[in-house]
């Protein structure tokens, strides 16, 4: 090859590596243009993933888009914008104020499709994915999902979430309200290596009470799968007469400082194992578990979090998590309860916090509190 043909053609491979990645929108009130601006988005979300490559971020405005979208690999999906951030002000968006949703028809028309199909190299961000039949299905690819809300999703079993062949990451999301006919695995994976941190489950039920073994609110199937499940809640869940927790068909679940409510169980357990540690389990012994009632605040306004007196409270062992669910920071030592330090972490999503007047960091705000206010102030004060 002449060599002035060498160099014209590393030049066009090195142009081509090096094209920047791009901010592509996503509006109703877009005109469909070119999608780099708020004001030439494209009103669906697969509309921009057709003009997306390679690295390209996708960021939609709040609102409600009937749609099934099948990610291509290496994009990054966000949502919970108000639509007039410019590219630099990406940590404005506020994905709990501004939902965004992704949505089969209705909740009486349940799309057959998952709402979500999953790409290698990809993550959705800041999600409401419902009406499905699933969240988030993603098979032979590696991605990620953050601070979702999946609910109201139906199939036959791998109802949230379901991973077959793959690797996939959950972090702060919410799985609340999915059903399956089968079984339920609202996290469910086959052959995959998952991973759970700070992920609260809630509400999930089988059309099929009857059925056996109709699964758990976390469930494998099969060989190879390897799931690690780190500060994290199951709640309550209805799932007939059967089991309400973690169900292993094959491969390890391992499980540190969470909070699991229901039965579990162990299929094949030559081949399935379930660790579990420094977690609140009924049924499962291991170090640091306790399986007293994890003392959850009443009502529904605030499920799943935590009163001062649970034993769950500075019970679970050192943590890589700064931020709980609700994005408040841990660990936080209450005084006395638990063990004291540095290293005082919550079992569950949610850590207990302290309020501004608990100056002796009981868990309470009471008269001792007032004393000690009055000992700081006369203490200040004699200065
Ligand atoms: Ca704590
Ligand atoms: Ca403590």
């Amino acid at each position: 090859m002449p060599r002035f043909l060498f160099l014209l053609i590393a030049v066009l491979l090195f142009s081509v590596e090096t094209l920047p990645a791009k901010t592509l929108h996503v509006a109703q009130s877009g005109n469909g243009g070119d999608g780099l601006t708020w004001e030439t988005a494209f009103p669906t979300v697969t509309e921009a993933i057709s003009n997306a490559t390679h690295d390209d971020h996708i960021w939609v405005k709040e609102g409600l888009y009937i749609e099934n979208v099948v990610l291509i690999p290496g994009v990054f999906l966000y949502g919970g914008f108000v639509g007039t951030e410019s590219t630099d002000e990406f940590d404005l968006r506020d994905w709990k104020e501004q939902t965004t949703i992704l949505s089969g028809p209705s909740s009486s028309d349940i799309s057959p499709e998952p709402i979500v199909t999953g790409a290698d190299g990809t993550l959705i961000d800041g999600f409401s994915l419902r009406f499905g039949s699933r969240g988030v299905l993603c098979r032979d690819a590696s991605m990620e999902v953050k601070n979702c809300y999946i609910h109201h999703n139906s199939a036959g079993e791998g109802t949230g979430i379901r991973c077959d062949r793959g690797r996939m990451i959950v972090e702060d999301s919410v799985f609340h309200r999915n059903q399956g006919w089968i079984g339920v695995g609202a996290f469910f994976t086959q052959g995959s290596h998952g991973i759970l941190r700070n992920c609260l489950f809630y509400v999930h039920w089988t059309g099929l009470p009857i059925n056996p073994g109709g699964g758990g609110v976390i469930e494998t199937f099969g060989i190879d799968n390897k799931v690690e499940v780190e500060h994290c809640t199951l709640g309550y869940n209805q799932l007939g007469e059967d089991y309400e927790g973690i169900v292993v068909k094959g491969g390890q679940v391992s499980v540190r400082n969470s909070i699991i409510m229901g039965r579990n169980r162990l299929f094949n357990p030559d081949l399935s194992s379930l660790v579990v540690e420094y977690s609140r389990i009924e049924d499962v012994s291991g170090e640091g578990n306790v399986q007293s009632d994890p003392v959850f605040i009443p009502g529904t306004a605030t499920p799943y979090r935590l009163q001062a007196s649970s034993p769950c409270i500075d019970a679970a062992m050192g943590s890589t998590l700064t931020l709980d669910l609700d994005g408040n920071p841990r660990p936080v030592d209450v005084l006395g309860a638990g063990h004291d330090g540095p290293g005082a972490f919550d079992m569950g999503c949610y850590e207990f916090q302290l309020k501004k007047a608990d100056f002796n960091r009981n868990g309470t705000v009471d008269g001792e509190d007032l004393l000690f206010f009055q000992e700081e102030w006369m203490r200040e004060g004699s200065r």
